[in-house]
């Protein structure tokens, strides 16, 4: 069975975070290994505390990992802050992993900081040349670019500009345009575009986690990259469509229905 490991953060409310990527990879078939970052306090309402786990720790999950299992893809999510981003640069470079996608995760959808605004350089410069894809919403491609994006030829803009930025390839996430949602993705030569239609709900915590950690499962099982991303989209599509009206807030997605509703 593949293996694939996914950086991240704790979600308690089990709809993102650590808890998203390893649902997902067991709803694609690989086999799902974690380093934790960081604890939130979270439910689906909001985020009420937040531990960054130590440098250390960090570091030796990923040793633990890598010193054992034949890693195949690598998922990047919440990474809080500089030493733990850099922490994380130098035990993926000490063990020579390249396909790695990268979420470069800023804020929870209930508004909470997950990486400390005075960290994102450091993500640019120490994670993003390390990463095959990074995986931008429409909100943090703004944030990177210190600009606004309002369509899909500003996305196309933003994709090539933010490719300049690391050398890895960009997929920027429409998701909160109006109308159709539609990706771009750039690899350094050409420009692809993947549409879903846009489903009327509020239940989609998890759905930037799960998006990122299912193109890791899909390349891990050897698709090449775009068909991993196209692969990816559908499968979220369909996870989105069968979200469960849990909790009191933004409810989660299922990431298991295509084995039970
Ligand atoms: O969606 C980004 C994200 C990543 N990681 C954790 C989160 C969230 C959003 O809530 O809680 C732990």
């Amino acid at each position: 069975m593949k293996q694939v490991l996914t950086i991240a953060g704790s979600d308690s409310g089990g709809g993102a975070g650590i808890q998203a990527d390893l649902k997902t990879f067991s709803a694609l078939g690989v086999y799902g290994m974690s380093v934790i970052t960081a604890v939130t306090a979270q439910n689906t309402e909001g985020v009420t505390a937040i531990e960054n786990i130590s440098l250390e720790v960090v570091t030796k999950q990923i040793d633990a990992i890598f010193s054992d299992f034949k890693v195949d893809a690598v998922k990047i999510g919440m990474v809080s802050n500089i030493g733990i981003i850099k922490a994380i640069a130098a035990g993926l470079k000490r063990w020579a992993i390249k396909e790695i996608i990268l979420d470069p995760v800023m804020v929870s959808q209930s508004g909470s900081y997950l990486l400390k605004p005075e960290a994102r350089v450091a993500l640019i410069n120490n994670l993003f040349p390390l990463a095959l894809v990074v995986t931008p919403n429409l909100y943090e491609a703004e944030v990177i670019l210190g600009r606004e994006i309002n369509t899909v030829e500003e996305m196309k803009e933003a994709a090539r500009d933010i490719y300049q930025l690391g050398g890895a390839g960009v997929l920027v996430k429409g998701g909160h345009l109006n109308g159709e949602a539609v990706d771009v993705f750039y690899d350094g030569a050409e420009i692809y575009e993947f549409t879903a239609p846009r489903i009327d709900t509020r239940n989609t915590h998890g759905t930037g986690c799960t998006y990122s950690s299912a193109i890791a499962a899909y390349l891990a099982r050897g698709n090449d990259l775009v068909t991993a991303i196209k692969k990816a989209k559908v499968y979220i599509t369909g996870a989105i469509k069968n979200s469960l009206d849990i909790g009191h807030g933004p409810g989660p997605i299922h990431h298991f229905y295509r084995i039970w509703k």
